[in-house]
C-alpha cells in the first residue's frame, strides 16, 4: 500500500495555483452577491476543485461530487485545507518515523513498517468535515475561508488503533490528554504550530483510528500523506494530517489552537445572537446531522405537476442517519425520503424521493435525524467563528 520511497509534488505550490491554469468560475451561491471561485486542476493528486485559497491551499468540493451513486467521496475530489505554508513536498517513507512520547512507560519511534507490521489493522467510514464548512452561509456574514458545503468528504479509513500504538508505549498514571502534531510548520517563526489534543479516555476509545489509506491507497499528500488521524463524529480540526508526533500529557493542553481558536459558545447548536459579547465558549467537537439535496441546485427548473426525484446525502453526526424528511412549504409538513444503504454510521447516508410540485417559486428544504433523535432546526445556528452550521438547507427550485 505504500511504496518504498515515494515522492510527492516536485513543484512549489506557488506555481502550482497560477492563474492561467484557472478553467472557469464557480459560484458558490454566497448570500449578498456573487461568490464567485476559480475551478483549478493545478494540484497534484486532484481533479477539478474549487480554489478558496491557494497557499496555503483551501480547495472545496463541487456539491456536484456528492450527487455520485456513492457515499464515498472520491480522493482527488476530496478537500483540502492547511493553516500554515510550510508542507514538505517530499516525505521519505524509508526514514518518516512516527514519535510516541511524553507521559509513557516506553517512548515509541514507530517506522511505516512498524505501523503496517505490528498493529492489528482496522477499517472505518467516516466523514471529514470542516469545522467551517459552510461558513460563506452565514448571515451576518464573519471572517474566515468563505466555504460553501463542500469542505466535508466521507471515505474509508484503514490504519491502526490509537489506543494499540498508545496501550504499546503504555501510558503513565495521572496522565490527562494526548496531542498530536504533524510535519506541517508555520512560515514565521512566531506563529502557533498547528496542533490539537484529544482527552485521554476518548483517545483510548478504540475508535480513535491513526489512518495509513483513504479508499484503498496511500493518502493523498494533500490529506495527510502518509499518515493522518481519524476521529469519527468529530470536526476535522482535530483529524491531524501528516502526523509525526504523539506526545501524551499530564496538564491540560494550553496551545493557541486548543484554548483560543476553534471554539463555540457553550449554548445549544453553538448558537448566539449576532453582535453578543462575552459568552462562555468551549472547544469545537462533535459533528450534528446535516443533509443536501444533491442533484437540484439554487435557482434549478424542473416541471410543475409531475414527479421529480429529489436525492442527496445526509450524515447523523455521532449516530447513524434515522430518516430523511423533504419540505416543500417552509418545514410546515415533511414527506419521508427512502435511505440508501448504511455504510457506516460516521459516513454519509444516501437518500431519494419523488415529489410533484405546483406552479412557480418552491423552497425545498431537506431535514436529517439520527438514531439519538438529533434533528435539524428550520432556523440556522450563528456564531462569530462561522462554525458547526447545523440547521435545515433550504433552496429554491421554479417549478414550470
Ligand atoms: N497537520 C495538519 N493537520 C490538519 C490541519 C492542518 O492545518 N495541519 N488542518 C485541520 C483542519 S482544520 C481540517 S478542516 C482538516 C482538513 O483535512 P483535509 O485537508 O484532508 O480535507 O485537516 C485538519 N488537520
Ligand atoms: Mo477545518
Amino acid at each position: 500500500m505504500v511504496g518504498r520511497r515515494r515522492v510527492i509534488g516536485g513543484m512549489g505550490l506557488a506555481a502550482l495555483a497560477s492563474p492561467a491554469l484557472a478553467q472557469k468560475l464557480f459560484d458558490l451561491g454566497l448570500p449578498g452577491g456573487p461568490g464567485e471561485r476559480e475551478i483549478t486542476t493545478a494540484y497534484p493528486q486532484k481533479g477539478a476543485m474549487i480554489l478558496q485559497r491557494a497557499r496555503p491551499p483551501l480547495l472545496e468540493t463541487p456539491m456536484s461530487v456528492f450527487d455520485g451513486p456513492d457515499v464515498f467521496t472520491p480522493n482527488d475530489r476530496f478537500f483540502v485545507r492547511w493553516h500554515w505554508g510550510d508542507i514538505p513536498a517530499v516525505i521519505n517513507v524509508d526514514t518518516f518515523r512516527l514519535a510516541v512520547r511524553g507521559a509513557v512507560q516506553t517512548p515509541l519511534s514507530l517506522s511505516l513498517a512498524d505501523l503496517l507490521r505490528d498493529f492489528p489493522r482496522v477499517e472505518l467510514a467516516a466523514i471529514n468535515q470542516c469545522s467551517g464548512n459552510s461558513r460563506g452561509l452565514f448571515v451576518p456574514r464573519v471572517p474566515g475561508a468563505q466555504w460553501g458545503h463542500g469542505a466535508m468528504g466521507n471515505a474509508r479509513w484503514w490504519g491502526v488503533r490509537l489506543k494499540d500504538v498508545l496501550d504499546r508505549a503504555g501510558v503513565k498514571p495521572g496522565a490527562l490528554a494526548v496531542r498530536f502534531d504533524g510535519l506541517d510548520k508555520p512560515l514565521v517563526p512566531k506563529a502557533d504550530d498547528f496542533a490539537k489534543s484529544l482527552a485521554l479516555d476518548h483517545a483510548r476509545d478504540g475508535e480513535v483510528m491513526i489512518a495509513y489509506a483513504q479508499n484503498g491507497e496511500a493518502l493523498p499528500w494533500l490529506n495527510g500523506f502518509p499518515l493522518r488521524l481519524v476521529v469519527p463524529g468529530w470536526f476535522s480540526t482535530y483529524w491531524i494530517k501528516m502526523l509525526n508526533d504523539i506526545e501524551v500529557i499530564d496538564a491540560p493542553d494550553s496551545n493557541y489552537w486548543m484554548t483560543t481558536a476553534y471554539k463555540i459558545p457553550d449554548t445549544p447548536l453553538a448558537n448566539v445572537v449576532p453582535g453578543t459579547t462575552g459568552f462562555k465558549t468551549v472547544p469545537i467537537s462533535t459533528m450534528p446531522p446535516r443533509a443536501w439535496i444533491t442533484n437540484l441546485s439554487q435557482g434549478a427548473k424542473v416541471r410543475a405537476g409531475r414527479a421529480v426525484v429529489l436525492r442527496g446525502i445526509a450524515m447523523g453526526g455521532t449516530e447513524s442517519v434515522a430518516r430523511v424528511e423533504i419540505s416543500s412549504d417552509n418545514g410546515r409538513t415533511w414527506l419521508p425520503t427512502t435511505l440508501g444503504p448504511d455504510r457506516g454510521r460516521y459516513g454519509f447516508r444516501r437518500f431519494d424521493v419523488s415529489i410533484t410540485l405546483p406552479q412557480g417559486e418552491v423552497p425545498l428544504s431537506v431535514r436529517a435525524t439520527n438514531r439519538a433523535g438529533e434533528t435539524q432546526p428550520m432556523t440556522q445556528n450563528w456564531n462569530p467563528g462561522g462554525y458547526r452550521r447545523a440547521g435545515v438547507e433550504t433552496i429554491s427550485v421554479t417549478a414550470a
